[in-house]
Order: C-alpha cells, then structure tokens, then sequence
C-alpha cells in the first residue's frame, strides 16, 4: 500500500488539538442539575494513582469529588487530575475507525476497519515471516489490557516482538532492582517515606512529577526529617531542602560512588547488615577507592563538602529514604546509577525496616502494573522470564498452547523503530502510545513509520503517531473499562468503569479480541468482559514474582488496594517486600552490583560545549496527546522554553523571552528562552509534551542503556544562539501546533 501524503494542516482542522474548556453542556447545566452518581476510581495519568471519585450524568463524565477516605492520596488531586475528566465526550473524540486514503483519512464501519488490518497484517507474515510484525503497548493501559497485548502478540500474531512505551520510563529501575533484590517493585509503601528521618532525591522532580508524593516527605520534615536534594535544576521541592546537589547531568554514577566512598572512609557502613544480608561487597568497596572527594566534586560540579554531608546524613540516618526517577535512569548508563544508589543504601543497612528504604517513583498511571503482565519484549505474566522454561511452561498451560509454540523474546521499543527504518519489521499494531513525540531522534522515528507497509494504531485521539497510520481503530478512555492498575508503592488498585465508549467507540479490549477472533484465533480469546481477562491473569500470574492470585476487584474496595505478592485470597497482601533485609533470591542475600563509569552517547565537546537535558512541566503530561487538549493545563503551560541560566543567556545576547535556537549533532530546535536562576549555567532544558518543531526530541539521540535498552533522554550535547527568525508555528494565525 503506497501511503498518499497527508495534509497536516486539514487533519489539524478536523482532529485537533483543540483544547476542551467546558464540558458538554456547559457549566451552567451541569450546576443546574445534580450528577446522577459518583464513581470511586483512579486518576488516569500519573503511577501516583490518586483516588478520585467521577461525576457522570447518563454517558459523561461532567466533573469530579475528591475521594477523602482514599488512603494514598486522602482527597488530595494535582492539576492534571482535577482536569482529566474534560476528556470525555471531546470534541477530538475518535468516535469511528478511520481507513488512510489519498486525501486524509475516511470514516469507516468497524466490520471494514478489523478486517482490513488483520487481512494486511496476514499478508505481512505471510511474505516476510511472522516476526515481521510488531506489536506496541502502552503503561496508560489497565492491567486485563496490558496482559491481552502479550498474550495478543504471542498467541494471535505468534510475533516475539511486543513491547511498550514503559520501555523509555523506568526499566533502567527494573533491570537493577531485579539484579540486586531479584524484584522490579519499589520495596516500600509511600507510608515509609513519612518515617523517614532523611529523604533523599535524585532525578526526581518531586514537587511536578510526583505531586502527592511531596505530601510525604512534607510529613517527614515535620518530625524533623532532613532533605537531600540531587538534580541539575533547582527544582520546586529543592527549596525546601536541607542540602541541594547541583550535578552535571550524566554523573550521578561518580556523585553516588563518591558518596560510597565518603561513607566507607569515614566507617559510616552497617557492617552487620552486610555480612548477614548482602554478597558482593568486597569488590564494590574496592571499586570505591578511587572516587575521592576531589575528584567527584570536579567531575559533577558538586561542591565536595556538600558530598560529604550528603554521604554522612544518609548513613546516619538513622532512618534513611532514597527516591529517585527519571533523571537517575534516562542515561545510558541508567542502571549502573540506579545499582550504584542501591549499594549505597545497602551498605549503610537502610532497607528492610519502617523508614528505610530505595525507592522508584512510577511514572506513568500503570507503570507498575503495565509491566508485570507480558507487554515486555522478555517477559511473561508475574513478571516471569520468556527465557525460563518453567515459566514458559506454566503460562502456555493457563494459555493452552505448548510451551515451544510461545515465542521467545523480542526486540525492545526503539530497537523495534530501529527494525522498521531498516525494513525489517514491515507491519506494526500500536496502542496506547505515541512514539513520534516519545522516542528520541524523532525525524528518525518519522521516517521509520512511513516506511511501514501497515500500521495499525488503537486512541481515541488522533495523535501525532496516529496521523501516519493506514488504520486508526477508536478505543476508550481509562474510564470505560472495568480493572486494575498498580501505583507507585506497588498497591493493585481498581479502576470503576464510569461510562460507556461514546457513539461507535469500542473498548480497547473488545477491538483486541475482535481481531484475535479475526486472526482465527478465537478460542484463545472467550473473554465477555475485563474481569474475565482478570481472573485468567490472575492465574497466569500464580507462583511468579507478581502473584496476583490472590487478589480480586471485591477485595480492592474493601481494602483500599492490595500489595503484590498476594498469592492466596487469605493472604494479607505485601506492602513491605524485603522485611528484615530479605531479598527475593532463593538465598535470600541482597547483591551489591560493580558499576563502572561510561561517558554518555553524546558527550559535550567543543562545538557542542552545553548539556540539553529533557523532562517534564506540572500540567502537561508525557506526549501530550491529551493535556495539550485540556484546557486551564495548556493555559498553564502553552508551549515549551527553553530554560537557560542568566550567565548563559548573557553570553549570548539573549533576554527573557527571546526565541533561541538550540543546535544537537541531530538538529535544530527554536523555542522562546525562560531565563531562570535554578539550572546550572552550563545546561540548558526543555520539557517534551509537543510534537514536530516543537519536539525537544528533535534533538535527543538512540543511544540506550546495554542492558535495560532505555533511552538517553536525560544526556544530549548542544549549543545555543539567539535565532535569526521567529519559528514558522509560532507566526501561524492559529497559534501553532499545541
Ligand atoms: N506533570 C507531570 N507529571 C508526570 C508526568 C508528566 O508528563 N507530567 N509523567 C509521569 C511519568 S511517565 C514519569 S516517568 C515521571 C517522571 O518524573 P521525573 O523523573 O521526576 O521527571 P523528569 O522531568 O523526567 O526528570 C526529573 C528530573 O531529572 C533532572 N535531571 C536531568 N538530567 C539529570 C541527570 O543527569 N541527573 C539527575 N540526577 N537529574 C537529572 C531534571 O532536571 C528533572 O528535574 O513523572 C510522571 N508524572
Ligand atoms: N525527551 C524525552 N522524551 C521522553 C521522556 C523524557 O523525559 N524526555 N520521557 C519518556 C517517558 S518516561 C515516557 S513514559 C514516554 C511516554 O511516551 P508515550 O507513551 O508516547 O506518551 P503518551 O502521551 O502516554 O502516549 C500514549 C498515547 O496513548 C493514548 N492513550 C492513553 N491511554 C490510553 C488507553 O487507555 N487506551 C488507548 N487506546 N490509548 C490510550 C494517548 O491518547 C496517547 O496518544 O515518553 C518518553 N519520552
Ligand atoms: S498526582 Fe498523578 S495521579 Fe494524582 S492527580 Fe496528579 S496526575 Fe493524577
Ligand atoms: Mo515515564
């Protein structure tokens, strides 16, 4: 199929963004008359899950009340969640399948819509083999979802090559938390962070990213807690901290083993706790040695005797929390940062115990939970390995294939996109994820997509990756579905389907089984509803890692969610996994891991003398496929800046406001500049949330981690000048691209 040039223009007119201001029906209705009922559920954006309770009034969702007897969040909702429920019954809505023509796109019945994307993608197989199809998830996705897209590759494609948009968020965590504990779950509940008596963060914009999180280490510095930030942004829960580490992006390795150094010179180690509990500390001890103070301070550009201060408060605690994210894991060397994080906290004995522990902040709604159930390209439902036979055994029993006829693992997110620009891969079936705006090197991710012979994408919005598919199939919001998620303590939570998809939108489970049934392979597929997909999870999930077996949508409501390992319905859950210092191994030890330094994928030199580091605003969320569409978030925060220091912005001529073009080995970007005092002079940054010439991914490059294939968002070389010419969106009559 030879794919007729779109006109962007036209599909902006038609499909958006347009940002939705009032709900249907207007305000002065919607006080007029009451909501017929709440619903108690989730918010659908970030892996904090807050509970929040929807207003609906026959199919719409109208409005929202705080949700005050959740535990996690106790009534409390970011921006994002106080707006999501403008999503529903928007006028971007995908309310019908859209088959690609010559023009644009047409509306199509579903009939036509399925049977042309299961006939292109047999036609696929058929010529180049099985594996030249590829399947993408996503970790917005309920957890019945994310299982069916696994099983949906493996069974009904028979292609090893599944993977999702977690695959650019935490895996970095994952791969190091399965190394040193032998689990990819944060191993404490939030309730800890409040009995700390140090909070240590690095990466992590706390105060935008993980909002509700703040409320706890709120509640640890009013028993006194000390705060250590770590980030080369002076971000907002900085101001409150005790001590602030200004890194250069991409040496959180040499910082966190200079502070390991601090800790072993001055005698600060729980020796108790690492001959009873751990293996491997000798060689990590000797792998210290060289990392002295000096030498850290130059390399990270942190003063040496904020190092030293750090090192001693976490070690003598006595009651120490490590949180970290993305700034930690988006380096290609993000595992060895976050396994250089986990032996510090495993040498100074804070895991295993109230107060004490590492941590991962989720980011994306079922980060945890997405990941757990087979949308990785190596994994299997209960987080089992696709490479262990006695996993393979167990999940082709609960599937009813043999276990040679389930695949072997595939390839990554970007290694797929690497695949199909090399014509490799040939035919892709997305969902739930938005790899234009996402991945790095975007211009690369572009061409990519337009060399494939199909794709096939399930939103119900047309979002960028959208407009280069041949077949968009409408699917549903969050609230249209009955399930789970997993938020960031690793609490299994259930999602209250509130509404119906609207007019001929389907539910994204319902399009799934309808093309396994089309893929002929129906009777792998029975599922009438979610919870049916539920309950076979839940069994396929027994025994592993993730054991959900024991835990049912019933027992969520009567007790507020239930921690993972749960493997019997009269098992109280597990908040607290590694109680006493336990790890998951079979011999129980925790394993400190080498790390060795790396330089990064795209190192600062002469004609690239600046650091570009990427992230994230308060009220837009991740591509921005749907906060750019919910009005009072994009008021907020309408367009990107580039943040940039005032000595940096002076050497160059620029003031506040001024639009600045920011040049990578990749290309250029122009955006107007925020001169701010709280980055370092010698970075410049940029949130990710818009698409095509407002994309920092422009910039960014494929570099990724060895071993948990994440890429390198948070470490690219650039350099600046004031722009000769205002960007062609910003002149356009309509604002631009939102
Ligand atoms: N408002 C909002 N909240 C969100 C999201 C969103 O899009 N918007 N997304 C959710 C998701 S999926 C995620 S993954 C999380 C992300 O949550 P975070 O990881 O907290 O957010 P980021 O902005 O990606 O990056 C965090 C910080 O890393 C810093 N940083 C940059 N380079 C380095 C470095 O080399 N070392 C260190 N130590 N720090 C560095 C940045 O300055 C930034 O402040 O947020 C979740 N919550
Ligand atoms: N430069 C740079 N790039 C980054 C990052 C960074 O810090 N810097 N962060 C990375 C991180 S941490 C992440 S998590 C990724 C996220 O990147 P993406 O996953 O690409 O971002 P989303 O906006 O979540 O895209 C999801 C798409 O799925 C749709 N969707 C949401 N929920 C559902 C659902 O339930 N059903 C269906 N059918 N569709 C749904 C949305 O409309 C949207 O179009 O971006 C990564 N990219
Ligand atoms: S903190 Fe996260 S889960 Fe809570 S309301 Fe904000 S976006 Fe939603
Ligand atoms: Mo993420």
């Amino acid at each position: 199929m030879a794919k007729p040039p779109v006109d962007l223009q036209q599909l902006t007119a038609e499909f958006g963004p347009h940002p939705q201001r009032v709900p249907p029906g207007g305000w002065q209705e919607e006080s007029r008359n009451p909501a017929e009922r709440l619903v108690k559920t989730h918010c659908c954006f970030c892996g904090q899950q807050c509970g929040i309770q929807l207003k609906v009034r026959g199919n719409s969702v109208i409005g929202f009340e705080p949700w005050e007897e959740f535990p996690f969040n106790e009534g409390k909702l970011c921006p994002k969640g106080v707006k999501r429920y403008l999503q529903s019954n928007h006028p971007d809505r995908l309310l019908d399948p859209l088959i690609r023509t010559r023009g644009g796109f047409r509306k199509a019945g579903w009939e036509e819509a399925l049977d042309l994307t299961v006939q292109r993608l047999q036609e696929i197989q058929a010529k180049y083999g099985k594996d030249s199809v590829a399947v993408f998830g996503g970790a917005s996705l309920i957890t019945e979802k994310a299982y069916l897209m696994g099983k949906f590759a493996r069974v009904a494609l028979g292609t090893r090559h599944i993977d999702y948009n977690g695959r650019l968020c935490m895996v970095s965590a994952g791969v190091a938390y399965k190394l040193a504990f032998n689990v990819d779950r944060s191993p404490i509940p939030w309730s800890d962070i409040a009995q700390a008596d140090v909070v240590f963060c690095i990466g992590a914009n706390v105060g935008e990213c993980a909002p509700i999180t703040t409320d706890y280490i709120w509640r640890a510095r009013d028993h006194g807690a000390r705060l250590i930030v770590a980030d080369p942004r002076f971000t907002p829960i900085s101001r409150n901290a005790d001590l602030y580490l200004p890194l250069r992006p991409g040496t959180d390795l040499v910082l966190l083993m200079g502070m390991l150094h601090v800790v072993l010179r001055d005698g600060l180690e729980d020796r108790n706790f690492i001959a009873v509990h751990t293996t491997g500390f000798d060689e990590v001890a000797e792998s210290v040695k060289s990392y002295d103070l000096r030498s850290v301070a130059e390399r990270t550009g942190v003063p040496p005797e904020a190092i030293e201060l750090a090192a001693q408060w976490f070690a003598q605690g006595p009651r120490s929390v490590a949180l970290h994210a993305r700034g930690l894991e988006h380096q290609s060397k993000g595992v060895e940062n976050v396994l250089a994080l986990i032996n510090l906290t495993l040498a100074t004995g804070k895991i295993g115990r109230e107060g004490c522990g590492c941590a991962m902040i989720t980011g994306q709604g079922n980060g945890q939970g997405g990941r757990e159930h087979g949308q990785k390209c190596d994994q299997l439902p209960g987080a089992r390995s696709i490479h262990d036979p006695a996993a393979r055994e167990h999940v082709a029993r609960v599937w009813g294939i043999q276990p040679d006829e389930l695949p072997q693992a595939g390839y990554s997110a970007q290694e797929i996109m690497n695949a199909i620009h090399e014509g490799e891969i040939k035919g892709l079936l997305s969902i739930c994820f938005n790899p234009t705006v996402s991945l790095p090197h975007a211009e690369y991710t572009k061409e990519a997509l337009n060399r494939l012979e199909f794709f096939g994408v399930i939103d119900f919005f047309l979002s960028e990756t959208a407009r280069h598919a041949d077949v968009v199939l409408a699917g549903s919001l969050q609230e249209e579905e009955e399930g789970v998620t997993c938020n960031t303590e690793g609490r299994v939570l259930h999602i209250r389907k509130a509404v119906d998809p609207p007019a001929n939108a389907w539910g994204d489970s319902r399009i799934i089984c309808e093309l396994a049934r089309r893929l002929g392979k129906e009777r792998y597929f029975p599922f009438q509803s979610t919870r049916e997909i539920f309950d076979e999870l839940r069994e396929a999930s027994r025994g592993g890692i993730a054991d959900y077996y024991g835990i049912t949508y019933e027992r969520i409501d009567r007790e507020m969610g239930v921690f993972w390992p749960c493997p019997s319905e009269n098992h109280p859950g597990t908040p607290r996994l590694m109680e006493g210092g336990v790890s998951l191994f079979p011999d129980g030890k925790c394993r400190f891991q080498v790390t060795e330094w790396r330089e990064s994928g795209d190192p600062v030199a002469e004609d690239f003398p600046l650091y570009f580091t990427t992230g994230r605003v308060v009220s837009q969320y991740l591509s921005g496929a749907q906060t750019r569409r919910i009005g009072g978030l994009v008021d907020i925060y309408p367009e990107p800046r580039a943040e940039i220091h005032p000595r940096l912005a002076e050497g160059h001529g620029i003031v506040d406001g001024d639009w600045v073009t920011i040049t990578s080995r990749r290309a250029e970007l122009t955006l107007r500049a925020m001169i701010v005092k709280t980055i370092r002079p010698d970075t410049v940054f940029v949130p990710y949330h818009w698409a095509d010439e407002q994309s920092a991914n422009k910039l960014t490059h494929r570099t990724l981690d060895p071993r948990s294939k994440i890429p390198e968002f948070k470490v690219s070389a650039c350099r600046i000048r004031k722009a000769e010419h205002v960007p062609e969106w910003a002149t356009n009559p309509n604002g631009g691209p939102r």
